[in-house]
């Protein structure tokens, strides 16, 4: 088991997959969890963090595999009396998901910031990853369409990802959570997971000062590319990075980290980009990163770790 204080910047369900993986090599102790929040919206005046909650359920064991969000068996007795009385229920919130809205959205209205209600949240779940939303602060995603900018999750849920991507906005005064820049610069190895880079790990780089520290960092900084054989993983990061004149590739990613990144794991399927990867100036390695199994997360945490010793 390794020992090392570990930094991870994570979108949602890919990262939690990866966190799982690597949780099964690391003492959860050690690892920090930089989560974006740029997604995180109001549904019948309740605060949901999203990628914040597909994480703490991931590792808590309690998550929906099949949807990687949400709780496992949820009902949605509360969703259909809210359709029931015209409310608009196209973002889906099960009735357990819901207790957590409702306990989040409280202990904000008290006055506890954030980074507090996560760690509340965390603890009542059993999760030892210390998991930091990126920031207190609301920050807000919004993209531009032909039909105009949206909220991240207008786009993302209501109209089904269909949309071209023409801009990207983060809005919000973007001052880094609480131990956040600690976490990176004090982290000996920092990981990028699997998340897309545009609207996931975009966000989290856009908080006052986090690209400086990563940037000064003498820890290796390894990301996992989320785009394989020119698809995404999961989500519309290959749409996106398309509609914005990027590169759908590994390679494509790592310019987007080029001021910070010493290693990109590719996907073996991909190892004829190696070339295309190294001359964005990080180091290419290839390894199997299709999550589909514990077995196949573990293999992939050990694959990023061995690569991160490889190269300190
Ligand atoms: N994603 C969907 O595609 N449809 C939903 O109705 C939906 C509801 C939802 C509720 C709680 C939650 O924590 C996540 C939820 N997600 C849903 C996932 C979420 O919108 C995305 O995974 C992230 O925002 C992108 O990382």
């Amino acid at each position: 088991m390794f020992r090392v204080s570990i930094a991870v910047l994570c979108g949602g369900v890919g990262a939690a997959r990866f966190l799982d993986g690597l949780v099964r090599v690391v003492d959860p102790a050690e690892v920090t969890a930089i989560v974006n929040v740029a997604d995180d919206a109001v549904f019948h005046g309740l605060h949901v963090s999203p990628d914040v909650d597909t994480i703490l359920y991931t590792l808590a064991g309690m998550v929906d595999e099949g949807t990687g969000w949400g709780i496992r068996d949820d009902t949605h007795e509360v969703q259909a009396a809210l359709a029931r009385l015209g409310r608009e229920t196209w973002f889906q919130l099960g009735d357990t998901d819901i207790a957590t809205h409702l306990h989040r959205t409280a202990l904000l209205r008290e006055g506890l910031p954030l980074s507090a209600v996560t760690a509340r949240l965390a603890e009542a779940f059993g999760v030892r990853v210390r998991v930091l939303p990126a920031s207190d602060e609301r920050e807000e995603t919004h993209v531009r369409t032909d039909d105009g900018w949206l909220a991240f999750q207008d786009y993302f849920v209501r109209r089904r990802q269909r949309d071209a991507v023409r801009e990207i906005r983060f809005d919000g005064p973007l001052t880094p959570g609480p131990g956040v820049r600690e976490a990176v610069a004090g982290a000996r190895v920092v990981i990028v997971a699997p998340s897309n880079p545009l609207v996931s790990i975009g966000p989290i780089l856009a908080i006052t000062g986090l690209r400086g520290a990563l940037a000064a960092t003498r820890a290796p900084v390894v990301a996992v590319s989320p785009i394989v054989g020119g698809e995404a993983i999961k989500g519309p990061a290959a749409a996106m990075l398309a509609s914005l004149g990027h590169d759908v590739s590994p390679a494509g990613v790592a310019r987007l980290y080029a001021d910070f990144l010493d290693v990109m794991v590719i996907d073996e399927r991909d190892a004829a980009l190696a070339g295309a990867v190294a001359a964005t100036g990080a180091r290419p390695v290839a390894a199997p990163t299709i999550m589909r199994d514990a077995a196949a997360k573990e293999r992939l945490a050990r694959a990023v770790l061995d690569a991160a010793t490889a190269h300190a």
